[in-house]
């Protein structure tokens, strides 16, 4: 079985990504499962092209994507992606839409297709914060899980699809931002693959 799991660049003028330097971390391999592994850009005009592109490059069973949230304290397994864009900071090509859909047309939301509520309970028995969000926001993590499984409802390539939002690394964490080790969200990670892996 094979694993595609991807992070963001870093956005809103910070220097890294809690994402994409937990992503890079994992191992090619765990048990069974084959990771691969890549970078999306925090921009709404290009983050799904590079995302399908990934996608039909890797062609996996398992895709998640993880993006950080510097306002959550834990681990948040998404469960549900809204059609919506609306972008309180610009993103990284200086799009800020308002009230726009993500795929005119498209319905309300989609939901998490990997095991959101296994992924959470085997978190916290590995002793890592950890919960069930309802909303991935509005900014370009929503943005690519929408997408995502959008994509999976209406392409060629099956695969079950979910979102994980992270919270900062210290380095660089301004005030009011939650923090949590590397080595700790590479873990959450790794915990939520094999959790998806077996279900
Ligand atoms: N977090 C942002 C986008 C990229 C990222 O890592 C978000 O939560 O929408």
């Amino acid at each position: 079985m094979r694993a595609l799991v991807t992070g963001f660049d870093p956005f809103g003028g910070e220097n890294v990504n809690a994402s994409l330097e937990a992503v890079r971390r994992l191992p090619a391999r765990i048990g069974a499962l084959e990771v691969i592994t890549a970078e999306l850009p925090t921009s709404y005009a290009r983050a799904l092209a590079v995302l399908e592109e990934a996608i039909m490059g890797a062609r996996p069973e398992i895709v998640l994507c993880v993006g950080q949230a510097s306002e959550r304290a834990a681990l948040c397994v998404e469960r549900v992606a809204v059609n919506l864009r609306d972008a309180r900071i610009a993103d990284n090509d200086g799009a800020q839409p308002v009230d726009l859909p993500v795929v005119p047309g498209g319905p309300a939301a989609y939901l998490a297709t990997l095991p959101v509520r296994a992924a959470v309970a085997a978190l916290r028995a590995a002793e890592l914060p950890a919960e069930v969000s309802m909303s991935a926001g509005t900014f370009v993590c929503n943005h690519v899980f929408y997408g995502l499984m959008h994509l999976e409802a209406t392409g060629t390539h099956r695969f079950r699809g979910g979102f994980l939002h992270v919270p900062s690394l210290a380095q660089g964490a301004g005030s009011g931002v939650h923090t949590m080790s590397l080595d700790d969200i590479v873990r959450g990670i790794g915990i939520f693959l094999v959790v998806a892996a077996a279900s």
